[in-house]
């Protein structure tokens, strides 16, 4: 039995996934590093140092820590500069109905994301006071495919982890679902993998999957 549904929010909630990747290509691009969108999909979920770190493995250069923080720095000022542009229309009207109906259904709704700019986005996009949890990059040690950041979520739901069930666009954050003993439903770029219960042609599927855990 599902008591609560914990979002990843990026890629699944709303598409900021796009903007990371413009800002992370023009910081590659200034050091001269390649970078296409395929390299990009394997930063889904990851946190932004992992990712920097995972962008420099390309790099000819060995870059000191401090250069590093410098580097993460101006793509997140790059990053919010799009953030800031976002809107509620940013958030597709299927998201919130779907949200709106589980929600009458009497689920708990939680935000279980990587990202440390979590409550800017939900600001933008008109949800700062939705979500019953959120669980965020700003108070996890370990990033996805770590558990850690869905199981705060369910922690501060009071919900045991058997009865979570995760909405996930990154194979990574499937695992972390997975390996806390939650059931998974992938959708977007995750949809297909082995690791996922469940796969959602669109958000509003999830409606359906629901029915038949029940
Ligand atoms: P930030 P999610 C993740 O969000 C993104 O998928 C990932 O690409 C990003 O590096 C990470 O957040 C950290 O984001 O730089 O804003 O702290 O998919 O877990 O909602
Ligand atoms: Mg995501």
């Amino acid at each position: 039995m599902i008591e609560a549904i914990i979002f990843d929010l990026d890629g699944v909630i709303c598409s900021t996934d796009q903007y990371h990747y413009k800002a992370w290509k023009e910081l590659a691009d200034e050091l001269d590093i390649p970078f296409d969108e395929k390299d990009n999909e394997k930063l889904r979920g990851v946190s932004r140092m992992e990712s920097l770190d995972i962008i420099l493995e390309k790099s000819s250069k060995k870059y000191l820590n401090d250069e590093k923080q410098a580097f993460a720095e101006k793509k997140n000022i790059i990053y919010q500069q799009y953030l800031n542009q976002m809107t509620v229309e940013d958030l597709p009207k299927e998201v919130m109905d779907t949200l709106q109906k589980l929600r009458n259904n009497g689920l708990k709704l939680a935000i279980g994301s990587s990202s440390k700019n979590t409550l800017l986005i939900l600001k933008q996009i008109g949800l700062e006071n939705f979500f019953d949890a959120i669980s965020d990059g700003t108070m996890i040690t370990y990033s996805k495919p770590h558990p850690e950041v869905f199981m705060k979520a369910a922690d501060l739901l009071n919900v045991n982890y058997k009865h979570c069930l995760v909405v996930e666009d990154a194979v990574a954050g499937c695992i972390a679902a997975k390996s806390a003993s939650m059931k998974v439903a992938a959708i977007a770029s995750a949809y297909g993998n082995n690791v996922a219960d469940f796969h959602l042609n669109c958000f509003k599927d999830l409606l359906i999957i629901l029915n038949t855990i029940k």
